[in-house]
């Protein structure tokens, strides 16, 4: 296959209808923080048999298209000693890869972050190629406050995943663009609008100047919500503020815009889904990549315990059901109860 028809395959089984992607690709610190709210150490052998018991989910593939792993994950073995990227091929959910090396301070800009990994990016997707992984994953992180994020911030951070999204495609792996703006803090619904617009623009800019195929890409960005420090917003407001933003700085030419959850609960990230996916029709599909508003119920199912591994698949397989509803608007709130 060419690289191109590597890229377009890939598109068209991510953004299969009623499918979203599940985002487990949680770095050493953050899956360790997961597992210690409910109760579990977390050693190579728990992460393992915790993501080999979620991956095995029957049914999974008929409600998630793709799976974000950990470079750990992808080199391991199931509890059944099948290679994870294999099992999920089984499924028939394509393996992804998270590439970023984490984020740190940008130096001369206080209290914003950039994120860090483009040394030797290709060679490492040389191997996680050769691994199974299809597609790939950076995050930029960005911070609300009455001055951040500064224009510093937001131009470095958008170069940087340009650049990561440029040599993804040289390779015929599908980038996930994730320019996550936080929920951190007190601020409002219009000033997340502003922020998500500004950092949006600034984003496709940098693509352009990379000449990264749009067509050929996914974009994982925030809906725009009030921070959590602020009122609540309702799932209409949310879906009209997303869209609005959405409208002025995506290009329709981006065929899926998955969503990640950003600290929202598993049932508002659902509910706020099925709004935009309400309101009049929209250039690009509006899917998920969650990982905690699908990951949370499953692990307090789970907390460590082999015995709970039904009520842990059963947990997950219920989010990604309600998730993949959510995909065209036909969810409501009365299914939670169902279940
Ligand atoms: C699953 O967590 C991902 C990796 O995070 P760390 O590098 O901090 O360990 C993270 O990128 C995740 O994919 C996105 O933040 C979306 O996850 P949520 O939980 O916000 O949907």
């Amino acid at each position: 296959m060419s690289i191109q028809e590597e890229l377009n395959t890939t598109i068209a089984d991510l953004v299969r209808p009623g499918r979203g992607i599940l985002a487990a690709d949680e770095s050493t610190p953050t899956i360790a923080k997961r597992f210690s709210a409910v109760g579990v150490e977390s050693t190579e052998a728990s992460r393992r048999e915790y993501r080999s018991l979620i991956f095995s989910t029957p049914g999974l593939g008929e409600h998630i298209s793709g799976v974000i792993l950990y470079e750990e994950t992808l080199q391991q073995l199931s509890l059944e000693d099948v290679a994870i990227p294999r099992l999920l091929c089984n499924q028939g959910i394509v393996p992804g890869i998270k590439v970023d090396m984490g984020k740190g301070p940008l130096v001369n800009a206080p209290g914003d972050e950039i994120t860090y990994g483009l040394d030797g990016l290709s060679s490492r997707l040389e191997r996680y190629k050769s691994l199974g992984a299809r597609f790939a994953k950076w995050r930029d992180v960005f911070h609300i406050s009455d001055v951040l994020p500064s224009s510093q911030a937001i131009r470095s951070n958008a170069e940087v995943l340009a650049r990561y999204a440029a040599v993804c495609q040289a390779m015929g792996i599908v980038p996930i663009v994730e320019p996550e703006v936080l929920m951190d803090g007190p601020h409002s619904i219009s000033r997340a609008a502003d922020v998500s617009e500004e950092v949006l623009l600034e984003v496709f800019k940098a693509l352009h100047r990379h000449q990264v195929s749009l067509e050929q890409m996914v974009l994982k960005p925030s809906m725009v919500t009030p921070g959590k420090a602020s009122r609540r917003a309702s799932p209409e407001e949310v879906a009209h503020a997303t869209l609005a933003v959405f409208r002025r700085a995506v290009p329709a030419a981006v065929p899926g815009i998955f969503f990640l959850s950003g600290g929202q609960t598993p049932e508002e990230a659902t509910d706020n889904l099925n709004a935009l996916n309400r309101l009049e029709e929209a250039p690009w599909a509006l899917s998920f990549s969650y990982g905690r508003a699908l990951q949370e119920p499953a692990q307090k199912a789970w907390a460590g315990q082999r015995s709970n591994a039904g009520a842990t698949q059963a947990a997950l397989i219920k989010r990604a059901r309600l998730n993949g509803l959510a995909r065209s608007g036909a969810y409501a709130p009365l299914m939670e109860a169902d279940d």
